[in-house]
C-alpha cells in the first residue's frame, strides 16, 4: 500500500530501523521503567497543566491511532513544571492499545504492561517556531504518558469512544470542539521522567518523557471500541483492525530515570 511503516508482521517495530536507523539510537522510547533503579530528584517540582476548555479542534484517524488535535497558536493549553524549563503547548493526544486487556501500553513498569497508554504531545514554542522544528530538537517535545488499566467504565472516555464511529477509516476526521483532556488524568500526577524519542517513525530523539505513575481505569468495553477503528482507508479492499499499535520497550543505554514523588 506504499506505507513506510506500521504494526504488522512486515512493517512493524522490529523492521523500523531499516528505514529509520535512529530506531537503534541512544535515546529511544518507550522503555521499561524499573522503579527501584530510578533516582529520586528532590529538585523536581510537580507538573502543572493549564488546559483551556476550548482548544480542541478535531478528532482524526491517522492510520496509526486516534488523535485529538488542538489549536496550538497560543499558550492557552500548556504543561509546565517538572523537568521542563518553560511551558510546552498541547498539540494533540492519542492512544496506543493491544488486542486483549493485558498488553497495549508502550512503557512498562518493572516488566508489566498496562492495557493502553494515552500520550499528550506538547512542544516548546518558546525556543522553536513550529511543531515540526521542535520535533527534531533534543528539548523540543514533552509527552505526558498516562497508563490505562481495565476495570469500571471511565465516564469521560465515553466522549472519545462515542465519536469513534466518525473516524473509523484511516484519513478520516471530524469536529471535536471543547474537550478538556484534564478529565482523562488520574488525581495524582506523580511521575517518572527521562529523555527519549517519539515511539513512532521518524522516531526523533526529541522527547522529554513524563510518565505518570498512577493509571486511570477504563472498561474492556471502551477498549473494544478503540479496536473497531481500522488501520486501513475507506478505498482499500482489505480491512485491518487497529490494534497492537504499540512499540515494545527499547534499551536504556545508560540513561537515568528520575522520579518526583515519595
Ligand atoms: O505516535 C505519535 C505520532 O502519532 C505523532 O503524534 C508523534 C508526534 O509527531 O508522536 C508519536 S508518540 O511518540 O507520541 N507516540
Ligand atoms: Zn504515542
Amino acid at each position: 500500500t506504499g506505507n513506510l511503516w506500521g504494526y504488522g508482521k512486515e512493517d512493524g517495530p522490529s523492521v523500523w530501523h531499516k528505514n529509520y536507523p535512529v530506531a537503534q539510537g541512544d535515546r529511544q522510547s518507550p522503555i521499561d521503567i524499573v522503579p527501584h533503579q530510578a533516582s529520586h530528584d528532590p529538585s523536581l517540582g510537580p507538573v502543572v497543566l493549564n488546559y483551556d476548555q476550548c482548544t480542541s479542534i478535531k478528532i482524526a484517524n491517522n492510520g496509526h491511532s486516534v488523535v485529538v488535535e488542538f489549536d496550538d497558536s497560543d499558550d492557552r493549553s500548556v504543561i509546565r513544571g517538572g523537568p521542563l524549563d518553560n511551558p510546552y503547548r498541547l498539540k494533540q493526544f492519542h492512544f496506543h492499545w493491544g488486542v486483549k486487556g493485558c498488553h497495549g501500553s508502550e512503557h512498562t513498569v518493572a516488566g508489566n504492561s498496562y492495557a493502553s497508554e494515552l500520550h499528550l504531545v506538547h512542544w516548546n514554542a518558546v525556543k522553536y517556531t513550529t511543531f515540526g522544528e521542535a520535533a527534531t530538537a533534543p528539548d523540543g517535545l514533552a509527552v505526558l504518558g498516562i497508563f490505562l488499566q481495565t476495570g469500571d467504565d471511565h465516564r469521560w472516555l465515553n466522549m472519545i469512544t462515542d465519536a469513534l464511529y466518525t473516524v473509523k477509516f484511516k484519513g478520516s476526521a471530524a469536529d471535536f470542539k471543547g474537550f478538556n483532556p484534564k478529565c482523562l488524568l488520574p488525581s495524582s500526577l506523580h511521575y517518572w521522567t527521562y529523555l527519549g524519542s517519539l515511539t513512532t517513525p521518524p522516531l526523533h530523539e526529541s522527547v522529554i518523557w513524563i510518565v505518570v505513575k498512577d493509571p486511570i481505569t477504563v472498561s474492556e468495553k471502551q477498549l473494544g471500541k478503540l479496536r473497531t477503528l481500522l488501520f486501513t482507508g475507506e478505498e482499500e479492499d482489505q480491512r485491518t483492525r487497529m490494534e497492537n499499535n504499540f512499540r515494545p520497550p527499547q534499551l536504556l543505554k545508560g540513561r537515568n530515570v528520575l522520579w518526583s514523588f515519595r
